[in-house]
């Protein structure tokens, strides 16, 4: 009993690291073809509309874009469509120049969520935030989400590593 058990925790360790590795079936998602306009292009006109194309169909269901500017304005107009391996989003007439950011959310053919997002310029780029000043930091510390999360998956994968190590001399045993 006891033994079954321990295989069965290895069994779920394994598993569980693969998926934290990245897993082998990630290769048979959907995956973006291209944009318009295109990661990074810069424009002498404001687009009528940005769209992203994926390699296979996607859902009609589920399917989100926005498009925002350097101050985080939404600068799209109605929902985004989709339509066989596209989804677009229209956007507000006479963009001033500056720099945009399309982030996408669609549902591929399994079932599976893709998202990503693309920036590009109108014209000529926003300026750059500042970073690292006493005044950003104080109200960016919002910003950087990232690292209680990165200490927690470490915290997990070396739970994981103890337990692992725990069974197998348990087995061995
Ligand atoms: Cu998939």
């Amino acid at each position: 009993m006891r033994r079954g058990f321990a295989r069965v925790l290895a069994v779920v360790l394994v598993g569980a690291l693969a998926v934290a590795a990245g897993g082998p079936s990630a290769s048979a998602h959907t995956q973006l073809v291209a944009t318009s306009p295109s990661e990074g292009a810069v424009l002498t006109t404001s687009p009528a509309s940005v769209s992203a194309t994926f390699n296979e169909s996607l859902l009609t269901t589920g399917g989100a874009m926005v498009v925002l500017d350097a101050e985080r304005r939404s600068v799209g107009t109605g929902d985004a469509r989709v339509q066989r391996a596209t989804i677009a989003l229209d956007l507000q007439p006479s963009l001033p120049d500056g720099t945009y950011r399309a982030a996408y959310r669609v549902i591929s053919a399994d079932g599976h969520p893709v998202e990503g997002s693309f920036t590009f310029i109108v014209g000529s780029p926003s300026k750059p935030e500042v970073q690292g000043t006493a005044p950003a930091n104080a109200a960016g510390e919002q910003q950087s989400p990232a690292w209680p999360a990165i200490v927690l998956l470490a915290a997990a994968l070396l739970g994981a590593v103890a337990v692992g190590w725990w069974v197998v001399r348990r087995v061995r045993e």
